[in-house]
């Protein structure tokens, strides 16, 4: 992170999400150890040299001791990160509550709690009640570092009140809020009970920013359906003609990591391991897993979060189809699912996790022989150089979310593919399909027969027409990267530029 102030930086940025970009393990009273873990975020700061980027969030550790908090706090200080201590009460309320158990389904179409309504509309009124003060914590935080003229960036459906909270402490701070998922139809929105406050609470910034220009008309249209609010072509303006501008920011990948990732010799000498399958050399588990794809002709590969969205049951009942219908790819083609586990407390996560294992016990059953199986699933995550050999070795990636703000792993899968030209199978429903859709082959993720259609259309195209399509893309990744989101959200919030990018308007 102190690299994103490498240059002469200008200006001062303060980004605030919910989990900081490092995990702290606590080693003595007053000691920690910090790894950065690098998402889409920090690697796309990391490559704006412009902005002196500073981080503000959750650490993702209970602390309730001065002498624990004084430590972890001197210690993020040198990666220039500040924490916001939050108690597991909040936590449970405000982050597995009313985030992860109300925001993120609604967010996803999947609709609000069903289980118990009555019991889910008591619990909604304290949940909501810890989100906003939860977020309230955060802007005391920003509060306390904020120096005249800093930009605050918050992010993500986690902080939808901190525009708010942050603008009543100080109505001159230049806010920006930035949505990583999808918003949802304002038909969707308009059950949310707490619907109003909410869209105020994120109307009370400068900027809001979303991946396409859907989900900008979705919340504008949210703004003028539920709050009687006038839409115009630059954003919202509210009873007093105050203007909220509204825009599209499409994020992108740090491809050049990708890229430069494929050279390290280690990535190299594994990939061209592969490519001439020394099959049953011994070596690291995880290398083991890539040898053991390339002992078949073709590789598909899917990379996922475990999470209900990326509807990773129905790709694989749609590959099921396939194996089904076309016997000649039977033992010439596997599927590797790479899921790392998420949330894995809740019941209906582990409902999942078992409904995947019980669906790719059954067709490799049912396809398996005593040497091959079609399906290889890991509950697991991978390290970089991994996932990008990986990427690099694949013939055709599923992205099959029922819904999805992006999807980087499309991205990622496109920068890693130069040499093969493999093939990317992309759910219509997530936000990359509205950048990646010319080169992609798109599907309806709910409909298997397509996907199933979709996968025999992938692995038999030809040379020529696997280059066309990737060659667009491939155009796209690299052109439109993260720290070109970053730089287009944060440049108009200093001053009153004109967006550049798309403008919304009803
Ligand atoms: P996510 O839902 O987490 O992000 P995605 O955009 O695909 O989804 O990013 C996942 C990241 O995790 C990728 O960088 C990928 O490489 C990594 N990853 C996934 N599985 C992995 C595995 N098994 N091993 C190692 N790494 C793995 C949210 C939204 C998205 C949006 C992003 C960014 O839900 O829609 O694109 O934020 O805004």
């Amino acid at each position: 992170l102190a690299d994103a102030v490498a240059g002469s930086p200008t200006q001062r940025l303060l980004v605030v999400a919910n989990r900081l970009p490092v995990s702290a393990v606590r080693r003595g009273e007053d000691s920690w150890s910090l790894e950065i873990s690098a998402g889409g975020l920090v690697s796309a700061l990391l490559g704006v040299k412009e902005f002196e980027a500073r981080w503000i969030g959750w650490a993702g550790v209970n602390v309730p001791d001065e002498v624990g908090q004084n430590a972890l706090t001197k210690a993020l200080a040198e990666k220039r990160c500040i924490p916001v201590f939050l108690d597991e009460e909040i936590v449970h309320q405000y982050y597995n509550g009313y985030c992860n158990n109300i925001l993120w389904p609604l967010f996803h179409y999947l609709g609000l709690p069903q289980e118990d309504r009555l019991a889910t509309t008591r619990s909604f009124q304290s949940q909501f009640a810890a989100y906003k003060k939860a977020n309230q914590m955060f802007a005391d935080v920003v509060n306390q570092h904020y120096e005249e003229g800093d930009v605050v960036w918050c992010h993500d459906y986690h902080l939808m009140f901190l525009p708010e909270c942050l603008k009543k402490h100080n109505s001159n701070m230049k806010v920006g809020w930035f949505l990583h998922t999808p918003f949802p139809s304002s038909e969707i929105h308009r059950t949310l009970p707490s619907r109003s406050e909410l869209l105020r609470a994120v109307l009370a910034a400068d900027l809001v920013g979303f991946h396409t220009y859907d989900y900008a008309r979705h919340f504008v249209s949210a703004c003028t359906r539920i709050l009687g609010l006038e839409g115009t072509p630059e954003g919202v303006e509210d009873d007093q003609g105050r203007l909220t501008r509204v825009a599209a920011f499409p994020i992108g990948i740090d491809s050049d990591r990708f890229i430069r990732a494929l050279e390290v010799p280690q990535v190299q000498e594994h990939i061209k391991e592969l490519m001439e399958r020394f099959a049953g050399r011994k070596c690291s588990s995880v290398w083991y897993l890539v040898h053991m794809c390339l002992s078949w002709d073709l590789v598909m590969l899917g990379v996922d979060r475990l999470d209900m969205i990326k509807g990773i049951p129905q790709k694989i009942l749609a590959f099921e189809k396939f194996l089904e219908e076309n016997p000649y790819w039977r033992d010439r083609v596997v599927l590797l699912q790479i899921a790392v586990p998420t949330r894995t407390d809740v019941p209906e996560y582990q409902k999942l996790t078992s409904q995947v294992h019980e669906i790719v016990g059954r067709i490799n059953g049912r396809f398996g022989t005593l040497s091959r199986v079609p399906i290889h699933h890991l509950d697991r995550s991978l390290d970089f150089h991994a996932l990008c050999a990986l990427y690099a070795v694949t013939d055709v990636a599923l992205v099959t979310s029922l819904r999805d703000g992006m999807n980087l792993v499309s991205y990622e899968f496109v920068a890693c593919q130069d040499e093969k030209k493999g093939v990317l199978i992309l759910s219509e429903f997530a936000g990359a399909a509205q950048s990646l859709g010319a080169g992609a082959l798109l599907v309806n993720p709910w409909n298997i027969t397509e996907v199933a259609a979709a996968i025999g259309k992938a692995l038999n195209m030809s040379d020529e027409e696997r280059e066309k399509r990737h060659q667009i893309n491939f155009l796209h990744v690299t052109e439109h990267t993260a720290q070109e989101w970053a730089e287009f959200f944060v440049r108009p919030l200093p001053g009153q530029i004109a967006l550049e990018s798309a403008h919304v308007n009803e």
